[in-house]
């Protein structure tokens, strides 16, 4: 008996002890039930929605759309340690953080179904549906209810799994009551007092789990393929976007090619690849347009408002090159939110002049697709190539850098003037509209700062004894640089070698060589601009208007 003892359940014989160690673990049994069946009851209503959100541009999974809304509560100064933290990777990190909170609110209610009552559940599922609902309705746009679509039927999905999966756990109860029953009836002796009873229990839970695990599995594979449809659908209405195929026009007067003497040793590239172009931007999914829908309108305090499809776009006015680099306000010194790329596009200036500004116009507002909003002073068209831009270094833009056509100002943040996506330009003051950025607590207006950067080494770098190449950028975008120095562990200011000039609307790069000494070594930079204004030590952080103050590297040499 003993050698077989151990392969056989202990319910075939159970022994008092075992019995209600058995009993005590029926709490956790429906606890983890609970729980499962609520994710299960969650993931089954998102998958839902997900497989809806495939079948129009305007729907998404309400995820994204409670994420958008997170985005656009969530304060400044939160949001520029998100970005400094997880850098480009901050939607993941959000939308991490956002899977886990459903996730724990999910098991929450699944529990309290099992432990509650049902109705207690589906009160759960509609208090969680309605976020989405609400987030999705109320877009950047304004009021759109068929945008809720895909949450009020990922919301009824999520109800009818609830329901179905308590339903077959009830199903089992009773089977296992009846079991508890029938065994009463056989020995002869009061239910409530049988010592076997919890036996006769678990026996019946085991068999009648078959039915739950069989629901759940159900809804696991009918919930995996909808979200999977969803996503294939979805990536077809995205290549519909028609961006692949699309020929550029070129330029009236091409840019000429440019001397490798713009790029200094040990400085980044001095064109950003499109692959390594920083993005940022509220969008939590990049917003597919596709260019037959697409046309941009000129609104406001304007003579005439006009509508242009994106080929009259291109055929009524010059098609032009600039080399301009875009700067995030969000950059922290030494940071890597800023890059250079050849953008291909129509000046904004001869865009506005066919639409006529108003004498009282003094905003130009940028709105994109999703509601995002530019804006900045219609003095900053003082002559700077602004472009509505639809190219980026030879190909059209990329989706996620604003497909099919942004605008690009030198000079100012990105935040104020390179709104992606765009859709409509309006003309305005800045009594009337806030931009997108200012009611969150960043300025009205944003030139960019004079800044300089060493990109090799990098701090706390390891490097040898010996002669090396200190190299890096510098930037005052409309102003253009004259000269970088450096002052290594604190010392005097000594000037570095400036790569030529490729115009006033690019960083300038410089590099230096040092022959580095064994020790701990502090090298700092600042740069002057063409007007002589020297970079200021005085550190500010990026909230409200930009950071400034030297980037200092310290590097261990030896
Ligand atoms: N539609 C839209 N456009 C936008 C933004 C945005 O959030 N939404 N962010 C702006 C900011 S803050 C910057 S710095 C630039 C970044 O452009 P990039 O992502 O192409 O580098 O886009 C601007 N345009
Ligand atoms: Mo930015």
């Amino acid at each position: 008996m003993s050698t077989t003892q151990s392969e056989s359940s202990p319910l075939d014989n159970p022994s008092t002890d075992e019995t209600s160690e058995e009993i005590n673990s029926l709490a956790s049994i429906s606890l983890a039930k609970g729980a499962g069946l609520g994710v299960l009851t969650a993931a089954f209503g998102l998958a839902v929605s997900e497989l809806l959100a495939g079948f129009s541009r305007s729907w998404r999974s309400p995820v994204l759309d409670v994420g958008d809304r997170v985005i656009d509560r969530v304060p400044s100064w939160l949001k520029d340690i998100a970005i400094d933290l997880f850098g480009t990777y901050d939607k993941i990190a959000l939308l991490a953080g956002i899977g886990s909170i459903v996730a724990v609110y999910a098991a929450l209610v699944g529990i309290a179904s099992l432990r509650k009552s049902l109705q207690v559940g589906l009160y759960g599922i509609a208090i969680f549906g309605l976020a989405g609902i609400l987030s999705a309705a109320f877009p950047r746009t304004g009021f759109d209810p068929a945008q809720a679509i895909p949450a009020l039927l990922g919301s009824g999905a999520a109800a009818y799994a609830l329901t179905w999966l308590v339903r077959s756990i009830k199903h089992e109860t009773n089977a296992l009551d009846q079991a508890t029953h029938d065994q009463a009836t056989q020995t002869g002796v009061p239910e409530a007092s049988v010592s076997e009873t919890a036996t006769a229990n678990i026996g019946a839970l085991v068999a009648g789990r078959r039915g739950f695990m069989a629901s759940a599995g159900a809804l696991a594979v009918v919930g995996t393929t909808a979200a999977a449809t969803g996503r294939w659908l979805n990536g077809r209405l995205a290549q519909a976007q028609s961006r692949l195929g699309l020929a550029l026009p070129f330029a009236a007067e091409p840019l000429d090619e440019v001397s490798p003497a713009i790029q200094a040793v040990n400085a980044a590239p001095f064109f950003t690849s499109n692959e390594d172009f920083y993005r940022i931007d509220t969008a939590l999914s990049v917003p597919q347009i596709a260019l037959d829908d697409w046309s941009i309108a000129i609104t406001g305090m304007v003579d005439s408002e006009i509508t242009f499809t994106y080929d009259q776009l291109l055929s009524e006015f010059e098609v032009v090159e600039e080399d301009i680099t875009l700067t995030c306000v969000s950059n922290t010194i030494g940071g890597e939110l800023m890059g250079t790329a050849r953008w291909l596009g129509v000046r904004l200036d001869e865009v506005l002049e066919r639409a006529g500004i108003s004498s009282g116009a003094n905003q130009i507002v940028g709105r994109s697709v999703d509601g995002y909003t530019c804006g900045f002073p219609v003095s900053t068209l003082d002559g700077r190539p602004a472009l509505i831009a639809v190219g980026m270094n030879g190909v059209p833009l990329p989706p996620e850098h604003g497909f099919p056509a942004r605008l690009i100002t030198p000079g100012l943040y990105g935040y104020v003037s390179a709104t992606k996506w765009l859709s409509e330009i309006e003309l305005t003051t800045f009594d009337a509209f806030d931009h997108y950025w200012v009611p969150r607590g960043y300025s009205v207006e944003a030139p960019i700062k004079l800044q300089s950067r060493i990109d090799t080494p990098r701090g706390l770098d390891r490097i040898p004894v010996g002669p090396t190449v200190i190299g890096g950028v510098a930037w005052a975008q409309t102003i253009g640089i004259d000269s970088v120095q450096l002052s290594i562990d604190e010392g005097d200011w000594v000037d570095v070698d400036m790569a030529e000039e490729l115009n006033d609307l690019t960083w300038r790069q410089w590099s230096f060589p040092w022959d580095a000494t064994e020790g701990r070594h502090s090298i700092t930079v600042r740069a002057k601009d063409r007007n002589g204004t020297v970079q200021t030590p005085d550190r500010a952080e990026p909230l409200p208007n930009g950071a400034s103050g030297h980037h200092t590297v310290v590097v261990l040499v030896g």
